[in-house]
């Protein structure tokens, strides 16, 4: 090829790189994610995610542990503040008042120069419970995201508009040095539930809000938040929730001056090694060095720039610190990590041989006496596989059998079970392959809650909840007893790495659907084939936990350059899969 035409071909390269790259942002866009979009956060620990929305857990459904509880603005006393929470998201009256046992109200108030009370816009001042009167708000560190609450408590739900306000106080003002110091995550409903410090200013300014109001069309150099608040264009992607609703921070390709997730989120830079996890696949908790913990509000000193006092001066208890606790209360449920014993090395057609414990989800489906497909174990007694391997009246038929490795050498020493039940997916289509996907229940042989898993190394893979988890370029792991090259047959369990793929509806025109997920190399050397069918597509998250992305469905012959194999994305199918086997049994997080 000569240098022009190569030049020409790299250059339309990118060209396609960057258009795709913006469809894909506007079409993310279109689904209006916010705070609240579980495909794209962590919901907190008082909401749970279904249907991709975090929804209101009930306040029973909160961690009983011992935290220090916390009480609402009506003066009654919750457990902790998830409870309180739980409580509020079902009725504004239970709003986080301050301390906790109740100290009375938290009230905030905008004034203007002449301290009158004023309606959107002005000069803000905190009346802390049990204090005799009101104080400033320092102007260090009041950003657009303690903007947003302040102006959310005073009832504006579109938050701040997003200039941030400063104000001169008079130089005769004898307590002019004292304010208070205020920092928030940016979901919370109200001041009080931020980090607040008792500091001393020398800047003559305060800080101030001017709350959004408007309901007009966005002007073209703006963004549409989802709650329709108008900020800059250029406020998008910058780890900063300027929307308020946090939808400017959720369909992001880069992210400016902040961190950009897998799923195309930006998260501030300071959520990085925080001993938290906010990406989706956890990549912001990995490699990290030191892990800084986020300021504890009681044993912080002051920000130097603030003022000089020394030592504990928090006016308020550590919310932080408490979310912290009722998060690691929160059991997450253990799935997708292979037992000790199988050290990770990083036809199938080209693949290699399995070594024991290496896929210990991977279950065979035994149909008569053949074994025709694979399965996957996902706990208690139920494994996925393909639809078009099983039909719904022959459960009879079939006994799944775990930790094999070599299909003719299975004596004693291994498992099966009896299959109970077959529930091929309502809307799998035998002609076009849509929805291949199935559940089988086993017979609870041993009558045992652990059901499959009794006195063997069966592990359950992780069921992804979001098609955010992984995506196109990622390399995931496929494995089977199907065809190797040649169509040869194949005894022992192989695997063998393959790229997920965004290409396959220009591939297979007319053919590929929107929750089918396609997989392959560009050569075609690696690829499932006949008798993989209903096996386990595994990609990893940061922290090399196996989550079930695909199951082996079809493809155009086997390892042919140009033709990835077709997969059952998974993820679109957690609500089902969760109201067959009960959402406890697969929700890894956000329970
Ligand atoms: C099959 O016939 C089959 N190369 C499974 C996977 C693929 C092709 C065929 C993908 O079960």
């Amino acid at each position: 090829m000569k240098t022009s035409s190569l030049t020409w071909f790299m250059l339309s390269l990118v060209y396609v790189c960057i258009i795709t790259a913006t469809v894909s942002q506007k079409t993310c866009w279109d689904e209006k994610y916010t705070s609240d979009s579980c495909l794209k956060v962590f919901c907190p620990p008082w909401l749970r995610c279904v249907d991709g929305k975090c929804i209101c857990k009930l306040p029973y459904q909160c961690p009983r542990n011992k935290t220090i509880g916390a009480c609402s603005e009506g003066s009654k006393t919750f457990q902790s503040y998830c409870h309180l929470k739980s409580a509020e998201c079902s009725n504004a009256k239970y709003r986080f008042s301050s301390e906790s046992p109740c100290h009375g109200k938290f009230e905030i108030f905008l004034k203007n120069k002449n301290g009158e009370p004023t309606n959107k816009k002005g000069i803000l001042k905190i009346k802390l419970p049990k204090q005799p009167s009101e104080s400033f708000v320092c102007s260090e560190k009041w950003t657009i995201t303690e903007a947003n609450v302040a102006c959310r408590q005073l009832e504006f739900s579109k938050g701040a508009s997003s200039e941030v306000l400063q104000y001169n106080i008079s130089e005769n003002d004898e307590k002019q040095l004292e304010c208070l110091q205020v920092t928030c995550r940016g979901f919370e409903s109200t001041l009080a539930e931020c980090t607040i410090k008792k500091s001393t200013s020398k800047r003559n300014k305060r800080a101030g809000v001017s709350c959004y109001k408007e309901t007009i069309e966005c002007e073209e150099d703006q963004f549409t938040c989802v709650n329709g608040k108008c900020i800059a264009l250029n406020k998008t992607c910058n780890g900063v929730n300027d929307c308020g609703d946090l939808s400017d921070e959720l369909c992001c390709t880069e992210c400016e001056n902040s961190f950009h997730c897998k799923s195309d989120t930006c998260i501030p830079n300071s959520y990085v090694c925080n001993g938290d996890v906010d990406c989706l696949s956890g990549e912001d908790e990995i490699n990290c060095k030191v892990i800084l913990k986020r300021p504890e509000a009681k044993s912080e000193n002051p920000v130097s720039s603030v003022g000089d006092d020394e030592g504990n001066n928090a006016v308020n208890y550590d919310i932080d610190a408490e979310t912290r606790l009722i998060k690691q209360s929160i059991t997450s449920l253990t799935c997708g990590v292979a037992k000790e014993g199988h050290r990770r090395v990083k036809r199938i057609i080209g693949g290699k041989n399995a070594e024991k414990n290496q896929f210990p989800w991977q279950v065979a489906i035994k149909d008569g006496s053949k074994v025709n497909c694979g399965g996957i174990y996902i706990g208690g007694c139920w494994v996925v596989t393909a639809a078009h391997c099983v039909r719904s009246d022959q459960a009879h038929k079939y006994r799944i059998i775990v930790e094999l490795l070599d299909r003719l050498a299975y004596d004693g020493d291994i498992d099966s079970f009896p299959v109970k039940t077959v529930k091929v997916h309502e809307l799998y289509n035998p002609n076009t392959y849509e929805n291949d996907i199935a559940l089988l229940e086993v017979i609870n042989i041993y009558n045992d809650p652990a059901c499959m898993q009794v006195d063997n190394n069966l592990v359950a893979a992780c069921v992804p909840w979001s098609p955010y988890q992984f995506k196109e370029g990622e390399t995931c792991t496929v494995s089977g007893w199907g065809r190797a090259e040649g169509l040869s047959k194949v005894f022992h369990l192989k695997w063998g790495h393959i790229n997920l793929m965004n290409n396959c509806s220009t591939i297979y025109k007319g053919r590929f659907f929107d929750k089918m997920e396609c997989a392959g190399t560009y050569d075609g050397s690696i690829d499932s084939c006949k008798g993989d069918s209903g096996g386990p597509l595994i990609c990893y998250d940061a922290e090399n936990v196996a989550y079930l992305w695909g199951v082996v469905s079809w493809g155009e012959n086997c390892g042919e350059a140009g033709f990835p194999g077709v997969y059952t994305k998974v993820a679109h199918y957690f609500e089902w899969i969760s109201r067959h086997v009960g959402r406890q049994l697969i929700s890894k997080y956000n329970i």
